[in-house]
């Protein structure tokens, strides 16, 4: 969008003065973000109503992606830069006498999510609007976002995330989109005059859903889509039934907190209320578009795809069925045809723990017509399946099994398309997790390996890195990123490999910076910085990077003179708060931070830092200081990963085992470039069924192994209570379920090779550099496009500006 920097300057003061009735040179720094994110809202607003007129208009498909869980990360920068105005913005502010860095940093991270799935959501909404595509999110304003992370004494504690408490700027709440959302009471079928059987219901709990929509800017398209969270309200009419504050709980709570728990299910009652209301307040918004535009129910494939993000919507097929059904008078048959065309879902992890499955009885009392319908799409399936693939394959894939509803089995069912999220996981679905569906409907089954929108994660979060490019290679891999493949030209260009490394240096000093102000600890810019940023979690091993440092430690305390690269250790994660042992490896890596950092004997040679409340603001400032990305899950238990990507994008070297993307960056990369270790896929599933792993003997026998695990417990690491017998338990004691102590030696050996190729800096900057022009395929716009043609059928689509008709109100 055109704007000059005067008509800025002018707009600013406007919208500070309406909205603070002073000057804004007497604002505070909230204030001032507040009349900057508004204003920037506003320069929104036209073409975030074009764009919607513009599909009502053309009636193009939409895509719903149903996501319990968004990450979008702070707005206002990658919003002014979407729009073209970030270069404007800032020079306006300068004049002004303000920072924009300032500004923005006083915006609050919207922590509505966990980790990975909600990330990959946001990004997957910054490619639909970038792709020009019609695509809506759906999901729940929680109140309370991911608790925020605090150590004390190196113990993880969880605080209140009140991220709502200043306003949030971006969002609108739209009253008049309401919807009303019923749990519990008794429900009858009757039939009535016309001979319909209709569904009676009383003493339900009524709950009010109120949908706030946030703009999601498309990159330059004047291209504007929506996210809509919904939060849980008394309905006006029923608030004279609520007489006391306490009344009025079980329907605030409804969206009040974030589960902060991924890769576990728990079948808490108030996680499935949560799950119900996001999925019938959207289907029925849905449902009521069709109605107001009177277009024919068996047109909504059509029309609309709703893409369930792993199970937790996976609601949606009873709930749509519900309303083709009860509302819409369609028969089943016409119903399931219109429910299964519409559906698709994209499984996210193999963890068993992870696979909702929830209680019938639950099930039955919090939504009895769903269940109903639950019941009735089992019954049918179990019906057609029978037959044709006998008793073991029909029992084992049937929704209902011992008591429980097993949501996997109901989003496989009731969706045209399932989908892993890189090669290996999607293998894995189709050979093992779910094979038996494999064997009824493989037609079913895809893979979309996961993809990272290079606009936040490069353009934005790395200036240096994104300018270089720009005169190296021409602007056009912003818009086409396979052109940053034109990059790999430039690998043997001393010049510019000598910029390269200027920039990663530049970088890791801004780190350094930000490490000494909030963690007091000085590190050296030019060591190694080694990062490991993601959801703490056995699978993903931070315990093999812990155990790698204690023997390094263990090494220098040894042998002072030991020839490592000077390297800095860098950690963030969160626990969750019920998942002791994870919270226990923070613990313990905590302390050995202290211990290491402040050992005289050490120096620059190992420095740890683990940040606290890590989340994508912080991710913005890690990634691009990054030398080495370590992505050291058990491989076959990463469904992809998504930090690789980011972390490669911006000139990290990855050290991996071949899980989930690992493989497809390696295919890419070219094995030159990336450092592989550990065991495979196949190998880990031949050890497993082989039974004959014995941690015990490797503790026994391997010496480093015996030496690092002995120091967890023999009060080498200060500070500890019981962590480090804890996971030196886990490891002997319970046999290493995760394999950590079988890839140890592979892992060392990976480590070393790192330092060695450190040393030749003209060589690790060329590997950088390659890494970074491979990096394409693990765009968020290739993943798209891919959904879009092979599950969604949308289309791009051009917005018509001005003189556009409004069709709604
Ligand atoms: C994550 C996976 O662990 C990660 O490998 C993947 O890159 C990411 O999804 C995006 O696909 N899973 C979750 O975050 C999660 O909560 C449990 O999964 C349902």
């Amino acid at each position: 969008m055109e704007l000059t920097t005067k008509d800025f300057i002018k707009d600013y003061k406007n919208q500070f003065q309406s909205m603070y009735a002073y000057s804004y040179e007497e604002g505070s720094t909230e204030q001032l973000y507040n009349a900057l994110g508004l204003l920037v809202k506003n320069y929104i607003s036209t073409p975030w109503k074009e764009t919607r007129e513009t599909y009502i208009k053309n009636s193009v498909k939409q895509v719903f992606y149903f996501s319990m869980e968004f990450l979008p990360g702070r707005q206002l920068k990658s919003n002014a830069y979407n729009l073209g105005l970030l270069d404007t913005v800032k020079e306006g502010l300068t004049e002004l006498g303000l920072s924009f860095d300032e500004l923005s940093e006083a915006e609050v991270d919207p922590a509505l999510g966990n980790g990975g799935l909600g990330r990959l959501a946001s990004c997957f909404m910054d490619s639909l609007a970038s792709l020009s595509m019609a695509g809506n999110g759906n999901g729940i304003r929680y109140q309370y976002g991911l608790f925020r992370q605090k150590f004390v004494d190196g113990y993880q504690v969880e605080l209140p995330e009140n991220w709502l408490r200043y306003r949030n700027v971006w969002e609108t709440s739209n009253d008049k989109s309401t919807c009303m959302v019923r749990f519990g009471g008794n429900v009858w079928l009757e039939r009535n005059k016309q001979g319909y059987l209709e569904a009676k219901y009383e003493n339900t709990l009524n709950v009010l859903a109120v949908p706030y929509d946030t703009p999601m800017v498309g990159y330059r398209n004047d291209k504007v889509n929506n996210l809509r969270l919904w939060s849980a309200e008394i309905p006006v009419e029923e608030e004279n039934n609520y007489h006391t504050i306490e009344e009025t709980e079980p329907i605030k709570e409804i969206t009040q907190v974030l589960y902060p728990d991924d890769s576990n299910y728990e079948g808490r009652l108030l996680r499935l209320k949560q799950e119900y209301f996001m999925v019938s307040a959207g289907v029925q918004s849905i449902i009521r578009h069709f109605r107001k535009y009177n277009v024919p129910r068996k047109n909504i494939p059509d029309k609309v795809a709703i893409h369930i993000n792993d199970t937790h919507p996976a609601l949606v097929v009873p709930e749509l069925m519900r309303i083709l059904i009860d509302e819409e008078r369609l028969s089943w048959e016409q119903a399931w045809e219109i429910t299964f065309k519409t559906c698709s879902y994209t499984n996210h992890t193999i963890l068993r723990e992870a696979l909702e499955k929830w209680p019938i009885d639950m099930m039955k009392e919090l939504l009895p017509r769903i269940y109903m319908i639950i019941e009735e799409i089992n019954r049918r399936f179990v019906e057609n399946t029978l037959p044709l693939y006998g008793e073991r394959i029909t029992w084992q894939t049937a929704i209902l099994q011992n008591g429980v509803v097993n949501m996997a089995h109901m989003a496989v069912i009731g969706s045209h398309s399932v989908n892993g999220v890189a090669q290996l996981h999607t293998d894995i679905l189709m050979n093992d997790v779910l094979k038996d569906f494999f064997e009824l409907y493989p037609e079913r089954f895809n893979n979309k390996t996961n993809g990272i929108t290079q606009r936040r994660w490069v353009h934005l979060a790395n200036p240096g890195l994104t300018q270089l490019l720009d005169d190296k290679i021409g602007e056009d891999w912003k818009k086409n990123p396979s052109e940053l493949k034109v990059f790999k030209g430039q690998e043997k260009d001393k010049q510019t490999l000598k910029q390269l490394a200027a920039i990663k240096l530049e970088n890791k000093k801004r780190l350094a910076d930000h490490i000494e102000k909030v963690k007091g600890i000085k590190v050296n810019p030019n060591a190694i910085f080694d990062v490991q940023i993601k959801r703490l979690h056995a699978y993903k091993r931070q315990h093999l990077n812990l155990l790698h440092i204690l023997h390094r430690y263990l090494e220098i305390k040894q042998n002072p003179s030991v020839d490592y690269a000077p390297r800095v250790f860098i950690f963030g994660a969160k626990a969750a708060p019920s998942y002791l042992y994870a919270k226990q490896i923070i613990k313990v890596i905590n302390s050995l931070a202290e211990l290491v950092n402040n050992d005289p004997d050490v120096g620059d040679k190992l420095k740890v830092v683990f940040f606290e409340n890590y989340g994508v603001s912080l991710a913005e400032k890690i990634i691009p200081a990054a030398d080495v990305s370590e992505q050291i899950s058990l491989a076959s238990m990463e469904a992809s990963g998504t930090s690789n990507m980011k972390l490669m994008a911006n000139g990290a070297l990855t050290l991996a085992t071949l899980d989930g993307a690992n493989i497809e960056i390696r295919d890419f990369v070219g094995g030159d470039n990336i450092f592989v270790f550990g065991l495979t896929s196949p190998e880990v599933y031949e050890l497993k069924a082989a039974q004959t792993y014995n941690a015990r003997d490797l503790y026994e026998n391997n010496s480093n192994i015996h030496r690092a695990l002995n120091a967890l417990k023999d009060g080498t690491i200060p500070n500890l209570q019981d962590e480090g017998h804890a996971i030196f338990e886990s490891l002997v004691h319970f046999n290493d379920e995760y394999f950590v102590l079988k890839d140890f030696d592979s892992y060392v050996q990976a480590q070393e090779d790192i330092d060695s190729l450190y040393k030749d800096q003209n060589e690790w900057t060329r590997k950088s550099l390659l890494n970074i022009a491979s990096s394409a395929p693990f765009s968020a716009d290739y993943t798209i496009k891919k959904y879009a043609d092979d599950i969604w059928k949308v289309k791009s689509c051009a917005v018509e500006h001005e003189g556009v008709q409004p069709l709604d109100e």
